[in-house]
């Protein structure tokens, strides 16, 4: 168990550019196996997603991720060192060798994926962007946020989808922007706008901690596509499958069924993709670098896609995302949570 965390401040991230050095491609599995854990990026503490508790432990459905990485490597999912960075830095850390990955509610644009020398991995969340209002307002709608201040976080997609969405309705706003969560947080709480905006995920993560979150509201519309997911240089083609194929493995064994507790059991099932997927068959985790029961340890320690958002953000935690009917219900039941084939 490494509970260390790197507080970065925006300063000592971009203090620290000339000396880092990016991880050459290609050897990032390496690099991590030598050091004997994983730079793990995640955001300023958020609940549900990247959240730490005051003994120093990350939790979250983001954080599960590292951790399922780190299970994957090492067979324990804690051998990691979290880098918490705000928004607006968060890919400079990344690209210049800081963290070997981030995991933290990053969306899935043209842009991040072909001109930051980044690569995309998939997607754990699908979201997409809301407001949040005091219910005092007596505010229902997005239309009637006409001449509204919003306080929006800067480094975002949020921040551009705001602006295209008011343009595109012909309706005015004024921007109240900072680069730190807490700092906007505090000004919508202290009354310094009419309306937050963010990811719909974050919006009820951030109420889910406010003294009072009953008194706030997430209006109706979703204003954009935010698929969230966690990224790695690009480069490293190996480090980027692994990334990719752990978070695979994990919804494909929510579709399978298995999960941390059965999954002894299911190695003694007959069905093929079960099998492939935990090695007992086959071997999967060769042309990654990785054991063939890699799965098995991912699965064990951290669990399938399923209990990794249940005990995160699902319906019974204080976040309260049903899963039940989203876009990140599995496709065999109605969402779009797909993962290409184990074989
Ligand atoms: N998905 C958007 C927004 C990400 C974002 O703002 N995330 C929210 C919470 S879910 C946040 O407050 N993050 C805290 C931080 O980035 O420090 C993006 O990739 O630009």
């Amino acid at each position: 168990m490494r509970p260390h965390t790197l507080l970065f401040t925006a300063a000592a991230a971009v203090a620290s550019l000339g000396f880092a050095g990016a991880a050459t491609a290609q050897e990032t599995l390496a690099q991590v196996k030598e050091r004997g854990h994983l730079n793990c990026q995640v955001g300023l503490p958020t609940p549900g997603f990247y959240g730490l508790s005051d003994d120093g432990t990350w939790s979250g459905i983001d954080v599960d991720i590292c951790r399922a990485v780190s299970a994957a490597i090492f067979g324990d999912p804690d051998q990691i060192e979290y880098q918490s960075v705000t928004s607006a830095v968060r890919f400079t850390s990344l690209a210049n060798g800081e963290s070997d990955m981030l995991s933290r509610t990053t969306t899935w644009t043209a842009v991040r994926d072909t001109q930051l020398g980044l690569e995309f991995t998939g997607v754990n969340f699908y979201d997409g962007q809301g407001f949040l209002v005091p219910v005092d307002s007596g505010i229902t709608s997005v239309m009637e946020l006409d001449g509204a201040t919003v306080c929006v976080l800067t480094g975002t997609t949020t921040e551009l989808n705001l602006a295209d969405f008011f343009r595109a309705n012909g309706m005015e706003f004024e921007p109240v922007t900072n680069e730190n969560v807490n700092v906007i947080v505090e000004q919508y709480l202290g009354g310094g706008c009419d309306a937050y905006t963010n990811d719909k995920s974050g919006l009820a993560a951030r109420r889910s901690a406010f003294p009072d979150p009953s008194a706030h509201v997430i209006l109706p519309e979703t204003i954009s596509k935010e698929p969230l997911g966690p990224v790695v240089r690009q480069g490293d083609q190996n480090w980027g499958d692994i990334v990719r194929w752990t978070l695979n493995g994990m919804i494909e064994a929510d579709e399978l069924g298995i999960t941390s507790e059965n999954v002894d059991e299911m190695m003694n099932s007959d069905n093929p993709t079960v099998k492939r997927i935990l090695g007992v068959e086959g071997n999967i985790g060769e042309g990654l670098g990785l054991d063939p029961d890699f799965m098995v340890s991912v699965l064990k320690n951290v669990g399938n896609y399923g209990e990794i958002y249940e005990r995160n953000v699902g319906a019974d935690t204080a976040i309260g995302i049903a899963r039940d009917g989203t876009l990140n219900a599995q496709w065999t039941e109605g969402g779009i949570l797909y993962a290409p084939p184990f074989r």
